[in-house]
C-alpha cells in the first residue's frame, strides 16, 4: 500500500503521539468467499478522503483538527487466526494510549480481533453491527475467523445489536437474538427504529459498518451486494444518534471492493468515515 494519509495533505495529519484519531488501514481479504478485491479497499478510501471537505456543515466542525494519524502496519499475517491476534494487540495499545481507532477494511474478518482489543479497556462494551448479513455462522471454510463468522465471534466477547440484516442461512436464523436484530425490511416500515437501537446499547459502543448494509444502488462496490438496503440518510441518522447518546470508542468500515470505473462508492465510504468522526467529536470541541 502506498504511503498516503487519511484526509489528504491539507488535513491536520500528525504523528502518533499528538493525534487523537488513529486511522488504521487493514488490507486483508484472504477469507473472501465470492469476489475478491476488498484488500484494495483501504487505499481507495484514503485516496478518496483527500477530496472530502474538511469542514462538516451539519456539525459546524472540522474534526481533522483533533489530529489524525494514519497508522501503517508493515506486516499483515495471512492466516485469520494470526491476523486476529495482530488486531487485538494493536487495538489494545491504541485505546490504552487514549486514541480513537478507525479501521478501514479489508474484509469483515478484521473486526473480532479489534473488538477483543477494545474490550480489554471497556468492560461494558456493546458492538453495533450495520450489515446486510447476520455473519453468525459458527465456522466457515474451516475457520472460526472467516468473515461469515464475525458476529458469532463478537458475541463471545460482548453483546451485539444487528441492523440492516437481510440475508442469512437457516442455522444463523436459529441463532439470532430476535430482540436485538433490526431487519432492513422492518427499518423501512418503522419510524422509531433508531431510538429502539440506541436503547439496546451500553454506554461504551464499538460500531462495525459493513458497507453492504447500504442498498447496492448507492453502494455497488461490495463483494456481496444485497438488494433492499439502507440509504445515506437512514444510516447517518442512526450514527448521529448513537454518537449523541453513547460513548463510541472506535469503529470500522469494511468490505469496500473498489471499482476503478466508479469512484463514487469510494468517496461515499470516505465521507461516511469523516461524517461519523464529526458526530463523535462534536461533543469534544
Ligand atoms: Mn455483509
Amino acid at each position: 500500500m502506498k504511503d498516503v494519509l487519511f484526509g489528504g495533505n491539507d488535513s491536520n495529519w500528525t504523528d502518533y503521539k499528538s493525534a487523537k484519531i488513529i486511522v488504521f488501514p487493514v488490507p486483508y481479504d484472504y477469507t473472501a468467499t465470492w469476489q475478491k478485491g476488498a484488500a484494495s479497499g483501504p487505499e481507495a478510501i484514503i485516496e478518496a478522503s483527500a477530496h472530502v471537505e474538511l469542514y462538516d456543515i451539519e456539525t459546524d466542525t472540522e474534526v481533522h483538527l483533533q489530529g489524525i494519524h494514519t497508522f501503517q502496519l508493515h506486516h499483515l499475517p495471512r492466516s485469520p487466526e494470526d491476523m486476529t491476534q495482530v488486531m487485538r494487540q494493536n487495538l489494545s495499545s491504541f485505546v490504552k494510549d487514549g486514541k480513537f481507532p478507525v479501521m478501514l477494511g479489508g474484509n469483515h474478518s478484521i473486526t473480532p480481533g479489534a473488538v477483543q482489543g477494545i474490550k480489554n479497556q471497556f468492560s461494558d462494551l456493546t458492538v453495533l453491527q450495520l450489515d446486510a448479513h447476520a455473519d453468525l455462522r459458527e465456522s466457515y471454510n474451516g475457520s472460526l475467523f472467516n468473515h461469515a463468522c464475525v458476529m458469532a465471534r463478537v458475541r463471545e466477547v460482548c453483546p451485539a445489536v444487528q441492523v440492516g440484516i437481510r440475508s442469512m442461512d437457516r442455522e444463523e436464523f436459529d441463532r439470532l437474538d430476535r430482540a436485538r436484530v433490526f431487519f432492513a425490511r422492518d427499518i423501512l416500515l418503522e419510524e422509531d427504529w433508531i431510538d429502539r437501537v440506541v436503547d439496546l446499547l451500553s454506554s461504551h459502543v464499538y460500531v462495525t459498518i459493513d458497507l453492504d448494509v447500504f442498498d447496492p444502488s448507492v453502494m455497488p462496490s461490495t463483494g456481496t451486494p444485497e438488494p433492499g438496503g439502507l440509504d445515506w440518510y437512514q444510516t447517518v441518522g442512526l450514527l448521529r444518534k448513537v454518537a449523541e447518546e453513547s460513548h463510541v470508542v472506535g469503529f470500522d468500515a469494511v468490505e469496500l471492493m473498489p471499482n476503478k470505473y466508479n469512484k463514487a462508492p469510494d468517496f461515499m465510504a470516505a465521507k461516511l468515515v469523516y461524517k461519523f468522526l464529526s458526530y463523535i467529536f462534536k461533543k469534544v470541541k
